[in-house]
């Protein structure tokens, strides 16, 4: 039987996973290595029960450790709830640690009152180096303040421990990183090949007190970089029910092939998804071009997705306002918030967008967008800029469990595995229309370009014969993608 202490652990691991409070991927880090793992307990202010569970975990440490103290000041910034929660637990003053001094008045960086002598407990969220706790220890001692204590929610074994004992702190962590993996690898939440690549990352990127990595020379590779990883383990770490399961109909169905279904007749959309439908994860449609479109049409074509097991992606494009896009999706003509799995979206109007989308949806994950970050027509008007904002906006926002994926084009675009990078603009022979579409081949742009679906229109259904060309394009684009993942191996 496990003790309640152990479960506690267990649920908040899981707990933290689920929320998006530790993630796995490749994410670029402060000193300049791409770690395996990403810690962002900002999230949890949005959870009373994690943060309970939070404070409760530290007056444990606290009465074990038998840590003796007057004050409690957090690590600014992330820290100072949890800080709070636990002075106001023991009914025990705070002291709050500025970030910056006042520029004006006192000039304190303490604020509170204290005596020279006292004790003080360091709260921090996450250590790396353990360099912020030292910084705020540094500030706490400068005031005549004893402190030799500090708690850390996830301590990430990169040398904060040994970092902090030189400087003649005692850091005792809720969770050290390898605890976290044990747990959540029991939990079936990660794998054995996720432990290892972070286990890796641990071994090698060791940082000393001043930010600096103890050896540079030591050669660290990312092993859980989106375009290395298989469907399934990037499954795993998916954020959106729907991304989960389209990564599963690409698994089953061994096909990472979208058909554009851009005609104009709903008979001949129904054709096409009757044809291509046994070799396809997904048909995409632009219902605004259908002269014939009734409830008849949908209904058949939702019984084709099921017959067929694909899903349908609407490629509206949205791009106004939340309260708008919200009317755009749900009512008018095509009601497309009742039928299509996925819908297409632009990141300009921001994080709105994805509210207005999400507003009263009947099932929220069953439903989910790709938003756009790079087009295939040429001159087209978006920099660098937007497209890293666009990706912040799928992993960083509090809409990312209704992200599946990314329309792009270019690997590099954004690394997250659990997301979907979908690729429009393919044919067999690199070439181009005569309206500004660019065309590359199934091999570019799953291999160079890191398409994980790609999305093919006129190739298609223009052909002479539909079944032979979607045959084609199907094994082409699944053989690119299993030597991608192999020729990492
Ligand atoms: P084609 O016939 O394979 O060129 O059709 C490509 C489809 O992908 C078509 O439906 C476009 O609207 C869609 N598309 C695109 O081509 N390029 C983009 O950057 C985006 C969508 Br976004």
């Amino acid at each position: 039987m496990l003790s309640e202490r152990e479960d506690n652990f267990r649920g908040l691991a899981v707990k933290l996973f689920e929320i998006g409070a530790i993630k796995f991927g490749d994410f670029k880090m402060k000193v300049g290595v791409n770690s395996p793992v990403y810690l962002d307990l900002r999230v949890i202010v949005s959870f009373p029960d994690v943060m309970t569970t939070v404070v409760n975990l530290i007056d444990d440490i606290i009465k074990e450790h038998n840590i003796q103290y007057k004050h409690v000041c957090g690590v600014p910034y992330m820290a100072l709830p949890v800080a709070t929660l636990v002075a106001m637990k023991n009914k025990q003053p705070m002291l709050v640690r500025r970030k910056e001094p006042k520029s004006y008045g006192t000039k304190k960086i303490i604020e509170g009152k204290f005596n020279a002598g006292e004790k003080c407990l360091v709260i921090e969220d996450v250590t790396s180096s353990g360099s912020s706790i030292l910084e705020t220890t540094r500030d706490l001692r400068a005031e005549g303040l004893v402190v030799s204590d500090a708690i850390v929610m996830v301590e990430r074994e990169q040398g904060a421990i040994l970092n902090s004992k030189k400087n003649g702190m005692n850091l005792i962590p809720i969770f050290t990183l390898s605890h976290l993996l044990k747990l959540l690898q029991e939990a079936e939440k990660i794998d054995e090949k996720i432990v290892e690549s972070v286990k890796k990352f641990i071994n090698s990127c060791q940082i000393h007190d001043d930010g600096t990595l103890v050896d540079p020379s030591r050669n660290f590779v990312n092993e859980l970089s989106r375009t290395t990883m298989s469907f399934e383990a990037r499954s795993e770490l998916a954020q959106a029910p729907l991304a989960k399961k389209l990564f599963n109909i690409m698994i089953i169905k061994q096909s990472n092939l979208c058909v554009a279904a851009d005609l104009s007749k709903a008979d001949h959309i129904l054709n096409i998804a009757d044809i291509c439908g046994p070799y396809i994860c997904i048909l995409k449609t632009h219902c605004d071009i259908i002269e014939d479109f009734s409830e008849n049409f949908i209904q058949s074509l939702q019984m084709l997705s099921k017959k067929h097991n694909f899903l349908i992606m609407e490629d509206r494009k949205f791009a106004d306002i939340g309260n708008t896009v919200y009317l755009q999706y749900t009512q008018g003509l095509y009601k497309i918030s009742k039928w299509a799995d996925i819908v297409t979206v632009h990141a300009l109007p921001g994080q709105s967008i994805l509210q207005g989308l999400k507003t009263n949806l009947d099932q929220p994950e069953k439903r989910g967008v790709f938003l756009l970050a790079e087009m295939s027509s040429q001159g087209n008007l978006i920099n660098e800029k937007y497209k890293e904002a666009t990706i912040k906006l799928a992993t960083d926002s509090n809409d990312s469990d209704f992200v599946a994926g990314i329309v792009c084009q270019t690997s590099d675009c954004f690394s997250f595995p659990g997301l979907i990078q979908l690729t429009p603009g393919v044919r067999i022979e690199n070439s181009h229309d005569d309206l500004g579409q660019q065309y590359q081949s199934p091999e570019d742009v799953v291999k160079i370009k890191g398409a994980d679906i790609g999305v093919v229109g006129r190739g298609i259904y223009e052909a002479k014969c539909i079944d032979k060309a979607c045959i084609l394009y199907r094994d082409r684009l699944w053989a690119a993608y299993c030597d991608r993942i192999e020729s990492n191996h």
